[in-house]
C-alpha cells in the first residue's frame, strides 16, 4: 500500500479500539469543558464526562440534530477560541437557516487525509491528474477533495462546477485522470463527451462520485460512458465534509474513517442503537477534531454497517451505498418511496438519469409523477412507442414500488442539468 497512513486503515481490531477509545474520552472531556450548548445538554441527560469510559459508554450521551445546529447558529456549537479557527465552510441546504462548521488547521489537515485516502483507494497517485469539478466556495466538496489530491502529490485541477466545454477541454489538453463531482454531473459530462466526440480524447480511469444519492445501475453507466471505475464517496458538512467514507476497489460499500469518525446506526423512530447488519439511521460522533467535533450526530442517512472482512485490506468498518434519508422519503398513499427506487427502475428499463419526480395532492389525494427524458432514438421513433414505453415504466415502478405513479416521457435535453447536486423531488404538497 502507497499511502503513510494506511496503517490505520489496515489497524488490527483491538488497535483501532484503543485508539477510539482513547480519542472518545478526550473529545468528550473536550466539549463538555469549552461548549455551554454540549455541557448543559449533557446535564439535562445526567451524563458527565467521567461516564464515558469506553466505546461501548457511547450510547450514555444525548444525540445531537440539525435543530441544535440551527439553535446554537452561528457560534454556539464551536469548540476553540475563534482566533484558532482557519475556515468556515457550510451546508448546501436551501431551507432554514444554514449550518455552518468550523476548523482549525489541525482539523482541515485531517480531512485532507481522509480525501486522500479515497483518491488512494481510487488508484490515485503521484501521477494523476485529479480534475475537481465539485462546487469551491462554502460548500465542502471541491475544497476537501482539492486538499486530498494536493496530500496524495497528484496534479489537481481546481476546476470547481459548471462551464462545461471548458472542463473537457481541460480534461482532454491536460490529461485528467480522475474526475471528482457529483453523479448527476458527470452523467451531463459523459453525455456532451459523446455528443461532441471526444470519448477518445479522455484519459479518464477513475470517478470519485457523491454528495447525492446515485444507484448501482447509475454506476455502470457512468463506467460504460466515461471508460473507467466509479467509487462512492460520502460525508457531510456538519461532521467534516467529503472523506467521512470511500469505496474502495471492492466496490461493496464505503469504508468509514473510523480512526475519526465513530458510526452508529439507529432506529430512527425510538432512538435505539441497533446491532452491526441492520438498516436504520446513520450517527457519527467526531473523535479527532477540535474546533466542531459533533457528538452523536444524527445524520438521517439510511444505511446498513458491516465488519465483513474487505478483499482490500482495509479493516475499516464498511457503510452500504445510501438507502435514502429519513427526510426525503416521500410517503405517497401511505406508501414509503424514495427517489432511488425510481432511478434504479429508469436505468434498468435503459433511459438515461435524467428524470423529476412531482408529487402533489389533488382532492385529499397524493398524486406521483415521474417524467424522464427519452433518448434521441426514441424521440425520432413512432409516437406508439412512447405510449408502449410510459406503460412499461408504469409497470416496472408498480412492481419496485407498490403504487403507480403516471409517467410521462419528455423530450430530449428538456429536464434541467445539474452541476451539482441534481433537484430531483418537487412536492407540491409542502407549500
Ligand atoms: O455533500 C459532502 C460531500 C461532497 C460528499 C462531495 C461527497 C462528495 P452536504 O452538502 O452537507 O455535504 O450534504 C450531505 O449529502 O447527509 C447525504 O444525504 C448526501 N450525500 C453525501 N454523499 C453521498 C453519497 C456533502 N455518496 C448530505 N451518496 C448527506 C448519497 C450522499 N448521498
Amino acid at each position: 500500500m502507497s499511502y503513510y497512513q494506511q496503517e490505520m486503515e489496515c489497524a488490527p481490531c483491538d488497535k483501532m479500539k484503543e485508539l477510539k477509545t482513547e480519542r472518545l474520552v478526550r473529545t468528550v472531556k473536550h466539549v463538555y469543558e469549552n461548549v455551554p450548548y454540549y455541557r448543559k445538554l449533557m446535564d439535562d441527560h445526567g451524563v458527565r464526562p467521567g461516564d464515558i469510559k469506553s466505546l461501548d459508554d457511547l450510547s450514555k450521551l444525548p444525540f445531537l440534530t440539525k435543530d441544535d445546529l440551527r439553535d446554537a447558529y452561528p457560534y454556539g456549537l464551536l469548540a476553540v477560541p475563534l482566533t484558532d479557527a482557519v475556515r468556515i465552510q457550510s451546508t448546501s441546504g436551501t431551507t432554514g437557516k444554514r449550518v455552518v462548521a468550523f476548523y482549525t488547521q489541525a482539523d482541515i489537515d485531517l480531512w485532507d487525509e481522509c480525501c486522500a485516502r479515497a483518491i488512494v483507494a481510487a488508484g490515485g497517485g503521484k501521477d494523476d491528474v485529479v480534475h475537481v469539478s465539485y462546487g469551491y466556495g462554502l460548500f465542502t466538496g471541491g475544497p476537501g477533495l482539492n486538499g486530498g489530491s494536493h496530500k496524495v502529490g497528484s496534479l489537481t485541477l481546481p476546476m470547481s462546477s459548471g462551464n462545461t466545454e471548458r472542463q473537457i477541454q481541460f480534461m482532454t489538453d491536460l490529461g485528467s485522470t480522475i474526475l471528482c463531482c457529483t453523479p448527476s454531473y458527470a452523467s451531463y459530462l459523459a453525455e456532451t463527451i459523446i455528443k461532441q466526440g471526444d470519448r477518445d480524447k479522455i484519459k479518464l480511469k477513475a470517478g470519485i462520485f457523491g454528495a447525492e444519492a446515485w444507484s448501482e445501475e447509475m454506476r455502470r453507466d457512468l463506467e460504460k460512458n466515461l471508460g473507467i471505475k466509479a467509487y462512492d464517496i460520502y460525508g457531510l458538512t456538519e461532521i467534516t465534509g467529503p472523506g467521512v467514507s470511500f469505496e474502495c476497489s471492492e466496490q461493496t460499500g464505503m469504508h468509514v474513517n473510523e480512526d475519526h469518525f465513530i458510526p452508529e446506526i439507529i432506529d430512527p423512530v425510538t432512538g435505539e442503537t441497533l446491532p452491526e447488519g441492520s438498516k436504520g439511521e446513520l450517527v457519527f460522533t467526531c473523535i479527532s477534531k477540535t474546533a466542531f467535533p459533533l457528538i452523536r450526530y444524527r445524520t438521517r442517512d439510511i444505511c446498513v454497517l458491516s465488519r465483513k472482512q474487505c478483499s482490500c485490506g482495509r479493516t475499516l468498518i464498511k457503510m452500504s451505498r445510501l438507502m435514502g434519508r429519513t427526510d426525503d422519503m416521500l410517503i405517497i398513499r401511505g406508501v414509503n418511496v424514495f427517489p432511488s427506487q425510481i432511478e434504479t427502475v429508469i436505468l434498468k428499463c435503459g433511459l438515461t438519469p435524467n428524470y423529476q419526480i412531482i408529487v402533489d395532492r389533488v382532492n385529499h389525494t397524493d398524486t406521483l409523477e415521474v417524467r424522464v427524458e427519452m433518448t434521441s432514438e426514441m424521440f425520432s421513433d413512432a409516437i406508439k412507442n412512447i405510449a408502449y414505453r410510459e406503460n412499461e415504466l408504469v409497470s416496472a415502478m408498480k412492481d419496485m414500488l407498490g403504487i403507480s405513479p403516471k409517467v410521462k416521457l419528455v423530450a430530449p435535453q428538456s429536464i434541467t442539468r445539474s452541476e451539482g447536486k441534481a433537484v430531483r423531488v418537487i412536492d407540491n404538497r409542502k407549500i
